[in-house]
């Protein structure tokens, strides 16, 4: 009978100490590494911003929480719309993903993707920081992820190889890459194009072969993809649509965390995601085009379209709007453009 009482006492004594060790002792129950899914890696805005996240993390914890950037979207086998999945399922441990990627599970981010929603950074950062931005980090905790941090891949601009877009009538008849949400088939179909839904992996060759004459993504992408290598000449500056990325985190790994560590992945992420705005922003504008002067060097086109112009553009995608405002949820799409009037 002692000897139980003896060990039932060990026990104890065992049990409280777990209760209370100090969150570094805590950190052998930590995983050696934490697998960061991106799309596309270092030097686009989201590889940056995610090695970002991870360096300040592994500094501020001394080493306890060690991220490391998987990019190609390779933990997911190339296939990018399975993202959000495999995180929930704990095959990958973190993200900064696209919300055009996670939309095939998340729906109600699809309202990114509504044509020309946001004419500008403003109105995106009305969105993201506002009351909608707040709902869709609700609507992604309920599904067993954790959101930390809005950052930004950019305002999707239109790029062929055929000729220049300067109206709707231009797109006729052109074969178009598009990403994994059905939204994006509905606008290309809209405007008269022939859309081709495919991921970011066999986008490339499929340029480069010709079997798609055009795509659209930010200039960002442009750029460091050299996507004028593959026949893209003719760029049309429309802003369309725009994703931001968002930071998240597997719920069986956010709890696994002390509380100290998760305040320092949440402020990382949020600092990580700032800087990725910025990077996603850079040279892309009026006020500082170096970006654009780049792309104009290399013997590419980039055409800006008037008011009128672009209102010919809005005009056709309308009714693809209104269909997908319904499937997003009225309430959030009139709150988003609630937001985006205010701003301005
Ligand atoms: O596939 C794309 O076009 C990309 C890289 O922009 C996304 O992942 C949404």
């Amino acid at each position: 009978m002692k000897t139980v009482w003896k060990m039932l006492a060990v026990l104890a004594v065992a049990a409280a100490a777990g209760t209370f060790m100090p969150a570094s002792a805590k950190a052998q129950s930590y995983k050696a590494e934490y697998r960061i899914s991106t799309v596309v890696g270092v030097p686009f805005p989201w590889g940056l911003s995610a090695q970002r996240w991870a360096d300040l993390v592994k500094e501020r914890t001394n080493g306890r929480i060690v991220m490391k950037v998987y990019p190609g979207a390779s933990l997911v086998g190339g296939d990018q719309t399975r993202e959000f999945t495999a995180m929930r399922q704990g095959v990958i441990d973190m993200a900064v993903g696209s919300t055009i990627n996670w939309s095939p599970q998340v729906p109600e981010l699809n309202l990114f993707s509504l044509p020309f929603l946001m004419p500008d950074y403003k109105a995106i950062d009305a969105i993201t920081a506002g009351e909608p931005g707040k709902k869709l980090f609700e609507t992604i905790a309920s599904k067993d992820i954790v959101p930390l941090a809005w950052g930004e891949n950019g305002f999707r601009e239109l790029t062929n190889s055929k000729r220049a877009i300067r109206a709707p009538d231009d797109l006729r008849g052109l074969k178009i890459r598009v990403v994994g949400s059905p939204l994006f088939n509905d606008t290309f179909t809209a405007l008269g194009a022939n859309p081709t839904q495919m991921s970011w992996a066999d986008a490339q060759p499929a340029l480069s072969t010709g079997a798609v004459d055009g795509q659209e993504n930010p200039l960002t992408i442009f750029t460091v993809a050299k996507l004028h290598t593959v026949g893209q000449k003719h760029v049309t500056l429309w802003h369309y649509v725009a994703d931001p990325l968002i930071f998240a985190v597997n719920k069986d790994v956010w709890t696994s965390f002390s509380a100290d560590d998760q305040k320092i992945v949440r402020e990382a992420a949020l600092e990580a995601g700032k800087y990725g705005i910025e990077v996603a922003r850079k040279g892309v504008t009026p006020q500082d085009p170096s970006v654009l002067r780049d792309i104009t060097g290399l013997g590419v086109e980039i055409i800006s379209l008037s008011p009128e112009q672009l209102d010919a553009f809005r005009k056709v995608t309308r009714p693809v709007y209104d269909k997908w405002k319904a499937r997003i949820g009225g309430d959030l799409v009139a709150a988003a453009e609630k937001a985006v009037a205010a701003g301005r």
